[in-house]
């Protein structure tokens, strides 16, 4: 009997390069042949048709392209089948970059130096060390726990925040609903690096904003988010930065994406936008652990990287 097929189905990704790497060792379609195709055995999918995967009859498993699964879930006919996230060093070192890219950028008033350069500003302004500076991670998974490595190694202090304890030699850790205040308190750089779940949609809002340490030797708080969009509310950013709850902000990610040209953040002075680009998920790192988790599943072997659908991640 031949290697079972994989379904390709992904929306705003050209499928090619993804194709010709995963079919040097499996057959690819990007269509079922029909509604109740046998042959395929394996998904890989990003935003993908709703109901699509349902049909099959012999599906096994589902590949996320993303680490978050949220575009997953978010299909309500989905096979109860193990859903694996992408999880690869590559995807977690370009996180990394850009988390200590902005980190940097705020610690060391790159915004205040591009204003003053477009006036011609010779000025010197205050530039606290990186051990005066407190930086939270809000989701201390896989790429919040890398993040928080390099960002100790620059001296930073860091905190952590889960849903279960996560501690971590050189951080300090806070947990769940009950910690999220301390946390946010003992903060100064807010880094968001959660999961999109019924639990923190829409945890970004100005009450939160609101809880951040702002009276920090960087003159104000700052948000970073490269989660998901759906975790902040764009409208109540805005308001936080122009009422002075928080001093700036670096978004890659937005309620609603792309964003849209009348949303107030293109334009706003103390917004740094990135499109959804922190990670960009390349199929040269991202397919060589599929096919091989493909094959171990095959050879009886436990599944990496499963996500655990109550929770949502
Ligand atoms: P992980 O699953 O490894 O980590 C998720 C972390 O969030 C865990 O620490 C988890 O807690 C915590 N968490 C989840 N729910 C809650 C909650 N209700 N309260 C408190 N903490 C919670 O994920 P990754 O680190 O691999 O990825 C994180 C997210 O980053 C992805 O889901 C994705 O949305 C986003 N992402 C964005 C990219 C981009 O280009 N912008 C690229 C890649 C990922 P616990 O440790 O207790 O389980
Ligand atoms: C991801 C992403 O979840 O690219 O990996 O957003």
């Amino acid at each position: 009997m031949g290697k079972g097929r994989i379904l390709f189905s992904a929306q705003d990704i050209d499928p090619q390069r993804w194709q010709e790497l995963l079919s040097q060792s499996r057959e690819v379609v990007l269509e079922p042949n029909g509604p109740d195709d046998p042959s395929i055995e394996y998904a890989v999918v990003w935003r993908h048709a709703p109901g699509v995967l349902s049909k099959l009859p012999n599906l096994k498993i589902i590949f996320s392209i993303g680490a978050g699964v949220d575009h997953v879930l978010a299909d309500p006919d989905i096979p109860h089948v193990p859903i694996v996230r992408a999880v690869a060093d590559e995807l977690t070192q370009l996180m990394t970059e850009y988390v200590v890219w902005r980190v940097l950028d705020h610690q060391r008033q790159g915004m205040l130096y591009r204003e003053q350069q477009t006036r011609g500003i010779w000025n010197e302004p205050r530039q606290p060390a990186a051990g005066a500076v407190h930086v939270g991670i809000m989701g201390f998974g896989t790429l919040g726990c890398d993040a928080a490595k390099a960002l100790l190694a620059l001296g930073f202090k860091v905190n952590g925040w889960s849903r279960s304890p996560r501690p971590m030699a050189g951080v300090t850790a806070f947990h769940g609903a009950d910690g999220l205040d301390a946390f946010l308190n003992a903060t100064d750089i807010l880094v968001s690096l959660l999961p999109l779940t019924p639990a923190t949609r829409g945890i970004i809002d100005y009450d939160l904003l609101g809880k951040l340490n702002r009276g920090n030797p960087l003159g104000g708080a700052v948000l970073i988010n490269a989660g998901r969009g759906q975790l902040q509310k764009d409208a109540d950013i805005v308001r936080a930065l122009d009422d002075g709850l928080i001093k700036e902000a670096s978004l890659d990610v937005f309620e609603t994406e792309p964003l849209p040209a009348t949303s107030p953040l293109w334009s706003h002075p103390k917004v740094f936008i990135t499109p959804h680009t922190a990670v960009i998920s390349d199929p040269s790192y991202l397919v060589p652990p599929m096919l091989a988790q493909m094959d171990a599943f095959e050879r009886g072997e436990k599944l990496l990287n499963m996500i655990d659908p109550k929770a949502g991640y």
